[in-house]
């Protein structure tokens, strides 16, 4: 039993985090490259230019973010860092890379595509050639390892020129551009890539706000359910789309793993849960999953006062015809809600205030609940009955180099191994699970604080939150570790 043959074994990165080259090759500028360095405390910024001329930095509230009201133009400012730039430079290394990945026996390997690299503002007729042929160039590297590409095609990258013009997927406009970015990868990469995945964590834009964001307005709200909506409708023509030009295709969606209990056994706690589930979670599952609205969000809407979200007969008959073949979803933690006041609380990046008594937690604040891996599978599974990958799992640490240049993560093996017992014990339960990748296989910027230190890697890359670093690379512990596992599909822990 356990994982069954043909697992795909393997690694997560993303565009705006790892590949770098940002005014390499004819890229244009995509949001994540005017964000600034961070850190728990110091919270990222974005930097814009008010219609006067005066500069900004304002701290980051979404991956997603709209230029701020009196906002001219995003810019980066002399004052501060933007690591994103550089990334852990794939641009540059990534035969280096996928060597590695290679020699670690990945089966498959989570990348995804800069949008701005395609079409540098989103909205040329036609893509940018070098572009084209960078990510060609990957995926040709890729399958001469046999490897599988599994390819995120908007990973919290949106091309600044249509974030300045058409807000934060505030324009249905945004549906045909991303559309016709689909056309242009699926027809280009066809017979090289299968695996896809439409929109990273979709659901955080719910999940983000009700979690941490104190005070949000009904105003907020309807953006925030107006650019899922968009991006529902986007992500089910491209999967229309993608089936037409190759049938071979499988096509995803991804959600970040919003997994929540009730602190208490008071029904309350119980009930509170199981609405948070479906506002962060399943809201966003079960239109991708099932093709239509589920029955609780007219109750979301008239909590949030919403009446006239922008949804039209044709969207719905989108959604029909865009369910996807799979579902994946990132896994990190879990946290807790309550209707009871509870003074015992961790701050954490991305970290909500309860701590749950049972768990303990990372650097970062991040319960560690491989327990949860397996709950999430088996509830996830029981609702859709559809393949599942985890695509992301992980402990972001502090990792130090000996004199001898070796590093010895056993932490991040700690972390691992309980999360794969689980992954086996689910599959052992009759989850269909076909994939694992685990997040920042080889060090990468941190999304939540922007940091270096903060690191993920298998691989350990020297670049640092300073700016420095020779970008060298050099295995971890776990390198080998995470071998031994592939090798033994997953029972030699
Ligand atoms: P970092 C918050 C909570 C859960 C997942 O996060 C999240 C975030 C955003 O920080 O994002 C995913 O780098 C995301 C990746 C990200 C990864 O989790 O903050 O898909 O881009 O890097 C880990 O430690």
């Amino acid at each position: 039993m356990g994982f069954k043959e043909g697992f795909f074994w393997g690694g997560a990165t993303a565009a705006n985090q790892y590949e770098g080259g940002w005014n390499e090759g004819g890229r244009g500028p995509a949001l994540t490259d005017f964000t600034t360095g961070g850190s728990v405390k110091e919270p990222r910024k974005v930097t814009w230019i008010d219609k006067d001329g005066n500069a900004h930095a304002t701290p980051q509230v979404h991956f997603d973010d709209a230029l701020p009201e009196g906002g001219d133009h995003y810019a980066c400012l002399d004052d501060y860092l933007y690591p994103n730039h550089e990334g852990t430079d794939f641009y540059h290394h990534y035969k280096e890379d996928i060597k590695l990945f290679a020699d670690m026996g990945f089966k498959m390997f989570r990348m995804s595509i800069s949008w701005s690299r395609i079409y540098p503002k989103g909205i040329e007729e036609t893509p940018n050639q070098e572009g084209i042929e960078f990510y060609r160039d990957v995926f040709k590297e890729l399958r001469k390892y046999n490897i599988e590409p599994l390819v995120t095609i908007h990973h919290f990258d949106t091309p600044i020129y249509l974030v300045e013009k058409y807000g934060d997927w505030q324009d249905r406009q945004y549906i045909e551009f991303f559309v016709k970015y689909c056309k242009t990868v699926f027809t280009e990469y066809k017979g090289l890539v299968k695996y896809w995945l439409t929109f990273n964590e979709i659901n955080n834009t719910l999940n983000v706000i009700n979690m941490f964001g104190n005070g949000t307005t009904n105003e907020d709200y309807k953006k925030r359910l107006t650019h899922l909506h968009y991006q529902f409708v986007a992500s089910a023509k491209a999967v229309k789309l993608g089936h037409e030009i190759d049938p071979e295709n499988k096509i995803g969606c991804m959600l970040g793993g919003a997994i929540t209990y009730p602190h208490t056994c008071d029904p309350k706690d119980v009930l509170l849960n199981q609405q948070t589930m479906e506002e962060n979670f399943w809201y966003c599952g079960d239109v991708q999953c099932f093709g239509a609205y589920p029955p609780f969000a007219k109750r979301i809407w008239k909590e949030h006062n919403i009446i006239d979200l922008d949804i039209t007969e044709e969207d719905l008959k989108v959604l029909k015809e865009g369910v996807v073949d799979m579902f994946t979803y990132s896994y990190y933690m879990t946290n807790n809600v309550t209707t009871h006041e509870t003074e015992d609380t961790v701050q954490g990046n991305f970290a909500a205030g309860i701590r749950n008594p049972y768990l303990t937690y990372s650097d970062w604040g991040w319960a560690l609940d491989p327990l949860g891996l397996q709950y999430s599978l088996e509830k996830i599974y029981d609702r859709y009955r559809i393949p599942l990958m985890v695509v992301e799992n992980g402990l972001g640490a502090y990792d130090t180099v000996e004199e001898d240049g070796s590093i010895h993560d056993d932490y991040r093996i700690d972390y691992y191994r309980p999360h794969i017992e689980a992954m086996s014990a689910a599959c052992d339960n009759g989850v269909d699970l076909i994939a694992y990748t685990t997040w920042g296989c080889i060090d990468l910027v941190s999304a939540g604080t922007g940091e270096m230190r903060k690191r993920y890697g298998f691989i350990y890359v020297d670049k640092h939150d300073d700016g420095t670093g020779d970008l060298s690379r050099r295995p971890k512990d776990s390198f080998y570790w995470y071998k031994k596992v592939i090798e033994s599909n997953g029972t030699d822990l």
